[in-house]
């Protein structure tokens, strides 16, 4: 028997430690070290423990990330369809074949009818400069094809933070150590960004409270001191409540507002429609619960606002997270260490636009139509005009992870369109490809990745050799040049070379980045931006971004926009008229589907050790719920609207209120039963700003599945599905 700990075992062997960066969607953006034994195989994948952030560890999914690389689905080969649309028959073919095939169709389509016949799809399977931006730009902008408007995650709130600010500039995890309250408002943590969480609980020995505002008991939830549960989609209504508290109170900040915003008489007429007993009918808490969170929030400093994406998917979206981000102008708490608005880090440091894209070259045809991602069921089955002949995925899984996902699936059905899918895996979307592409993991290409939840960036130095024939993205873009004619050295460049010119072009305007070099990143992996201590506590100086340069409470921007200018609440376009109402067995309730511990966003849901841990694709619903349904829990569930249904496992709780549900997300639909996921149910509406998703404004109807109504497939995958029979 060894005591030896696995670390230890390996320090004996001759491995070779590579650095490298995770590459998913994730705020932590994490540093890793990839161990390497002398036949070129991997054997271990560690979080750095010199990283201020990842401090030596990793999430329970990257934890996982030699079962991905590893995995024996892994796609090794181009393959070519050969029987019909989604009957995954698919033939191996060569790249060269492959490459030559493509160029042809897209050849042929630009000639009858315009390179924006072709739609690149992506998002975010990886974050990386090279992989993921300078991929989505340099080639499609020479083509001249239609242009992707980036709008699945977090574009509203995107708007209504630099709307009102300016610029999205959170502080440092690290900063949390400094706050006495930390108002968790919508965002989770625990499952989304897990190494805020040590950070959180040492705050928290250090005397912060931390009160979680979410309708769901979350994880983070259940660490938090307090949990305040409203109904989904009103939370614009309780800040705005807060602050008519504060208001009448007199616990604002006056002497700030008069310094540091605009539109304050115009706000200040918005708060006094919201007192405490109308938010209180409309979010349905306890009007003592809103005055007292907002006293505690008002007298509490250095009190952070900690937002995340989530709760901009609904369709009063934009609105919601502007009025959010008033909240610490009123109490003055911008420009405080361990106070102000934690969001996100992506404007400390903004690549120059011009050198990763290219678009200003001469040879590039004008900027085309821009056709927004929420919408591609649509697209493809009549939105678009002129038509899209050709869809081109990478980086995404949108037969899984778009909104109407049905729709998205009758449109891959077309005939007259060509469909490229570059995955690692057979996806749901890949399934629907007429060539598929194989494509390597963060292990096997090189890139470079800036954070949006702290502030170091991460060069990822390949550790093993591609596996099989697979390419990286920008290694594909390389071929699709060459084949398509086009010479221009910048769509030849190699990776190093890429981040180098994408560097040293954007280091005179931006000096955080002073002294981050390749030559740097290649021997140190990560490094900090540059950022003098007297600025890193963000709008210390009170200057902000915005046009006026200060907090605009009402926004000349927004008008333009044809936004209201001044925050307020609207209520969502799905929403139950009486939500206080116990619910009639028929009515349909407003489910959320957020992100599961273990997958991001579809990504890692067919490793069967972290569906194991996920268990199943579940309801959670409220005993009286249930109750009204006869429903029990284990048992597997109809959940529809008009846009479509799916089936999921009921599970009785008391994690959600009375009237409300929850799933998390994103299940792959060919491991789920029926092989559907609650995206055949989200809609593909956009959100109040900037077209934005808006997911989680969803009423469904939930039925008991009959008895004698069984599952349409065979238990996949060793997912948990109950024979109701
Ligand atoms: N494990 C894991 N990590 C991830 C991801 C993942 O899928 N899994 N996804 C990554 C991506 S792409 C993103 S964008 C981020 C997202 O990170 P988060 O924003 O933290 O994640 P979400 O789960 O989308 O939403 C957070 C919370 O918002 C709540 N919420 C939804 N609607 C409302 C509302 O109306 N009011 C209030 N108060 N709360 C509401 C949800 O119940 C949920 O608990 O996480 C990233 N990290
Ligand atoms: N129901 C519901 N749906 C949601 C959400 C939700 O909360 N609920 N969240 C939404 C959000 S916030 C987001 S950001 C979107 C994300 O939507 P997507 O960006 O489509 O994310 P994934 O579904 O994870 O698909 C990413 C794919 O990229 C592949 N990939 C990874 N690395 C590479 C690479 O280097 N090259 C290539 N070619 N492929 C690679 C992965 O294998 C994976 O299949 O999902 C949205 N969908
Ligand atoms: S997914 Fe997030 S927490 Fe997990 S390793 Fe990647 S960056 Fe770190
Ligand atoms: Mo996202």
């Amino acid at each position: 028997m060894s005591l030896k700990t696995p670390i230890q075992k390996e320090e004996r062997r001759n491995l070779r430690v590579v650095y490298g960066a995770c590459p998913h969607d994730c705020p932590d953006t994490c540093a890793l070290e990839t161990r390497v034994d002398e036949s070129g195989r991997a054997v271990s994948v560690r979080g750095r423990p010199d990283h201020p952030v990842t401090r030596g560890w990793l999430c329970a999914k990257v934890n996982r990330y030699l079962e991905r690389v590893y995995h024996p689905e892994r796609l090794l080969y181009p393959l070519r369809r050969s029987g019909p649309k989604g009957s995954g028959q698919f033939t191996r073919i060569s790249w060269d074949e492959a490459i030559a095939e493509i160029a042809e169709r897209w050849k042929n389509i630009s000639a009858q009818h315009g390179a924006e016949g072709i739609l690149p799809y992506s998002y975010a399977g990886t974050l990386g400069l090279v992989q993921g931006g300078v991929t989505d730009s340099r080639f499609w902008n020479r083509l001249g094809a239609s242009q992707l408007e980036r709008s699945i995650c977090g574009y509203a709130a995107e708007d209504a933070v630099l709307l009102t600010i300016g610029g999205r500039l959170a502080p440092a995890p690290e900063d949390l150590l400094h706050s006495k309250l930390i108002l968790i408002w919508g965002s989770n943590p625990a499952s989304t960004a897990p190494h805020v969480v040590p950070f959180l609980r040492e705050a928290q020995r250090k005397g912060a409270r931390i009160i979680v505002i979410d309708p769901i008991r979350t994880l983070t939830a259940r660490s938090a001191d307090q949990h305040i549960q409203p109904l989904p989609g009103t939370d614009a209504a309780l800040a705005l409540s807060m602050m008519y508290v504060m208001v009448t109170e007199g616990l604002h900040n006056a002497e700030w507002i008069a310094q540091h915003t605009v539109g304050w008489e115009q706000l200040r007429e918005r708060i006094m429609q919201y007192p405490p007993e109308r938010a209180a009918a409309i979010t349905g808490l306890a009007r003592e619960t809103i005055v007292d969170l907002a006293r505690a929030y008002a007298t509490t400093s250095p009190a952070m606002l900690r937002i995340s994406d989530g709760i901009n998917r609904h369709t009063n979206g934009g609105q919601t997270v502007r009025t959010l981000v008033c909240l610490p102008a009123l109490v003055g708490q911008y420009g405080v260490a361990g106070g102000g608005l934690m969001y996100s880090t992506s404007d400390w440091l903004k690549w120059n636009k011009a050198a990763v894209g290219h678009s200003q070259e001469a040879v590039c045809p004008p900027a085309t139509r821009s056709l927004n991602m929420n919408r591609l069921g649509a697209i493809l089955t009549g939105e678009a005009d002129p038509s899209v002949y050709s869809l081109y995925v990478y980086n995404a899984n949108p037969v899984a992870s778009a909104p109407n996902a049905g729709k998205v699936v009758e449109g891959l059905q077309r005939e007259d369109l060509f469909t490229v899918v570059h995955e690692l895996f057979e996806t749901d979307t890949a399934r629907y490809a007429d060539i598929i592409l194989p494509a390597t993991s963060q292990l096997e290409q090189v890139d470079l990745h800036k954070p949006y939840g702290h502030l170091s960036l991460q060069y990822n130095t390949p550790a093993i050799e591609p596996l099989g024939e697979a390419r990286s993205n920008w290694d594909v873009m390389r071929a699709l040049a060459s084949a398509m004619g086009f010479e221009e050295p910048w769509l030849h460049m190699d990776a190093d070379a890429i981040i180098q010119e994408v560097l040293e072009a954007t280091a005179p305007q931006q000096p955080t980045l002073q002294g981050l070099t390749l030559e740097r990143f290649k021997a140190e992996g990560s490094i900090p931006l540059t950022i003098p201590d007297h600025e890193r506590v963000p709008f210390q100086d009170g200057v902000f971004r915005t046009p006026s340069k200060k907090v605009e409470f009402y926004s000349e921007q927004a008008v333009a926009k044809g936004y209201d200018p001044v925050p307020d609440w609207i209520p969502e376009v799905e929403a139950r008229p009486e939500p206080l109402r116990p619910a009639t067995k028929d009515e349909l309730l407003p489910l959320l589907c957020p992100a599961a511990h273990h997958f991001i966003s579809s990504t890692f849901a067919n490793q069967q050790t972290l569906i194991s841990k996920e268990r199943t694709p579940t309801l959670r619903i409220h005993a009286e719920d249930a109750k009204a349904r006869g429903i029990r829990s284990g048992q597997l569930v109809h959940v529809s609207n008009e846009r479509g249904w799916c089936r999921l496992v009921a599970e009785i709780s008391e994690d959600v209120r009375p009237g409300v549900l929850a799933t998390t997300t994103v299940w792959w639909p060919k491991f789920s039963p029926d092989q559907r996921n609650i995206n055949w149910t989200t809609s593909d509406r956009l959100a109040d700003f900037n077209g934005g998703s808006t997911f989680y404004t969803n009423l469904v109807s939930v039925q008991p599945l009959e008895m004698n109504e069984p599952s349409t497939q065979e238990e996949p995958l060793g997912i948990f599905i109950p024979k109701n029979a």
